[in-house]
């Protein structure tokens, strides 16, 4: 268990599983656009996130559901860097949701201390470059393509060993450009480029990415998987913000199975299942 938990280097360390909170920037993405599309709505949101018991606050500018087309630079700078920056001078641990190195850069120097890029390094190919010469942890996610066509890419014959072998090969291709291996964070990536038993297996054999032997993080929260679980009788599924009771049931099976950090929009509950699962691992 204590692989998938592990430290990473630059960061607090946490005896139980980590909260990521999220603020998404954007007016649309897919459980939560539109809501924090201010800066001020957005570093308030953030704050409050912090408050509830979320150990980092991650803050994204641009969606990723899918779909989603690509936001462009100018913009995504507009929307993240003052969040960014307003957050950290409040003493919240802040990450950065981004595939631009250009974003990366900038918020780091506003006070990010993570950068939590979804394409591992892929989209931007002066990413790696980037976070290497800032010396801060990068979390590594399975990816396959940019959201416009990523559902056409969820094919699959076995799909835990090829995300384990996916996410190893990107491991070995960030690390061999410099980034140092104690920074890493790999993300099973749920939702990008998987249907929902492929969403479903990865949370059933978290384990297997134990052989990675880096940190893990689990990012289920409201995802289309989870509506499809509560879907109704007619297979409609419970809008986006009707999920986060399944969702804080997905993070306490992944703080249960040693995850180092879960990604959720809401909090509370979640900070809840985290604490249950550390007092019942601290029972045994
Ligand atoms: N999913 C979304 C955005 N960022 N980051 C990581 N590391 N892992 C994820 O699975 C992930 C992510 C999807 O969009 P959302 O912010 O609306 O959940």
């Amino acid at each position: 268990m204590s692989t998938l938990r592990g430290r990473v280097a630059g960061l607090p360390w946490w005896d139980r599983c980590a909260v990521m909170g999220v603020v998404n920037v954007t007016p649309d993405s897919f459980s939560d656009g539109g809501r924090w599309f201010d800066t001020e709505a957005a570093v308030k949101r953030g704050l409050d996130l912090a408050d509830t018991g979320a150990d980092l606050v991650d803050v994204g500018g641009e969606s990723t559901r899918p779909g989603a087309s690509r936001v462009d630079e100018a913009e995504e700078l507009r929307r993240v860097i003052p969040v960014v920056r307003g957050l950290a001078d409040e003493g919240v641990v802040v990450s950065v949701d981004t595939m631009r190195a250009s974003v990366a850069e900038r918020a780091v120097a506003a006070g990010a201390v993570l950068v939590n890029d979804v394409s591992g390094g892929l989209a931007d190919p002066a990413m790696v470059p980037v976070v290497a010469a800032a010396r801060v942890p990068f979390v590594v996610m399975h990816w396959r393509g940019f959201s416009q066509d990523m559902n056409s890419r969820a094919v699959y014959g076995d799909v835990v060993a090829e995300v384990v072998s996916e996410l190893r090969a990107r491991m070995d291709a960030v690390v061999a450009g410099g980034i140092d291996p104690e920074r890493i964070v790999v993300d099973p990536g749920l939702g990008f480029a998987k249907e929902a038993d492929h969403d479903l297996a990865l949370v059933a054999h978290l384990q297997e990415l134990r052989t990675l032997g880096r940190p893990l993080l689990v990012a289920a929260s409201r995802k289309r998987f989870l509506g499809r679980v509560l879907a109704a009788e007619d297979g409609s599924p419970p809008p986006a913000r009707e999920r986060d009771a399944a969702t804080a049931a997905v993070s306490a099976i992944a703080a249960r199975e040693g995850a180092w950090a879960v990604r959720v929009h809401e909090v509370r509950a979640t900070a809840d299942a985290v604490r249950v699962a550390r007092a019942v691992e601290g029972a045994q």
